[in-house]
């Protein structure tokens, strides 16, 4: 799908997902939405606006590890102010207990909670599906579009459904370059991963995040010299070279914002409260 000049990644399994969660709604008790602490604005679910008339929402921060704790702490200052119930952790690690206790409120006395775990692509829904109900059952992955169909899975005194990760194929195109810099979306719906490196590259730097990233990488703080330099660097670095000795950029680009989005070069919130930064 091509809109605005730029291409949209949404499968048909999303389109389906969404068509299935609507479907269900009424068998639920609750819905939990899972957003990634990295980017809490830009990760919300399009489909939470019409869950949330339907349903209490509860929301869950993923990737609590992966974040800066100081905007994490702003973040949660924010949701309080806003009233919403929201949850941070580290799914890897955290157990979950306060928060299952916290879900007892919702039980009916005779029978198990139903609940929806939704979300965009790779932010863990099926991770924490599975802490939840107390099984690995719920497949997982690096990459986004694992979870191709709506599942039910019992467990701990829940029944909960999991879901594909689905995208809003009309968010603005800063909202889908962030979402590619988290892994949440193919690089494809920016035009690659070199548009996507130079890009995320440029907005570290202007947003004063690129020292910490830098610094992992060993690349200084150069701040005068155009992206495409220091990614070329970059990639010699770490030996992303053709045949020739010459530096294979798109190689390069990937490994650049693959390991941002997996959180190996260092803690990078990309969003504050009340300013979507990708707008600047
Ligand atoms: N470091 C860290 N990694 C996490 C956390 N939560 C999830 N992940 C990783 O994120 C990736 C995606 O997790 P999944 O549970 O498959 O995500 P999903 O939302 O179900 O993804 P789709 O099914 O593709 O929509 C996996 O590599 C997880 O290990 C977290 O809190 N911290
Ligand atoms: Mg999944």
């Amino acid at each position: 799908m091509v809109m605005s000049g730029r291409t949209v990644w949404f499968p048909g399994h999303m389109a389906k997902g969404g068509r299935k969660l609507g479907e269900l709604a009424e068998k639920l008790d609750l819905v939990i939405e899972v957003r990634d602490a990295r980017a809490p604005f830009s990760t919300s679910s399009p489909l939470i606006e019409s869950l949330t008339r339907l349903k209490p929402v509860l929301l869950v921060l993923s990737k609590k590890d992966l974040a800066d704790p100081e905007r994490s702490h702003l973040w949660m200052k924010e949701f309080a102010r806003l009233k919403k119930d929201v949850w941070s952790f580290d799914l890897r690690k955290d157990s979950l207990t306060p928060l299952k206790r916290a879900l007892s409120r919702f039980s009916p006395p005779h029978r198990e909670l139903r609940l929806a775990v939704v979300g965009i692509p790779n932010v863990g829904k099926s991770l924490f599906l599975n802490a939840l109900v107390g099984k690995s059952r719920a497949r997982v992955g690096g990459v986004p579009g694992i979870t191709r169909d709506v599942n039910w899975y019992k467990g701990g005194g829940f029944l909960a459904v999991d879901s594909p990760g689905i995208l809003d194929p009309h968010a603005e195109a800063g909202v889908h370059r962030v979402l590619s810099w988290l892994g949440c979306a193919k690089a494809e719906v920016v035009g690659g991963y070199e548009p996507a490196a130079v890009a995320l590259l440029c907005f570290l730097r202007e947003h004063g995040l690129w020292g910490s990233v830098a610094g992992a990488w060993g690349v200084g703080e150069t701040a005068e010299e155009p992206a495409e330099t220091v990614l070329e660097r970059l990639g010699r670095r770490l030996g992303c070279l053709t045949a020739g000795g010459r530096v294979n950029m798109e190689l390069a680009a990937r490994r650049f914002v693959d390991s941002f989005a997996a959180g190996k070069l260092g803690p990078v919130t990309l969003e504050l409260p009340g300013e979507p930064l990708w707008a600047s």
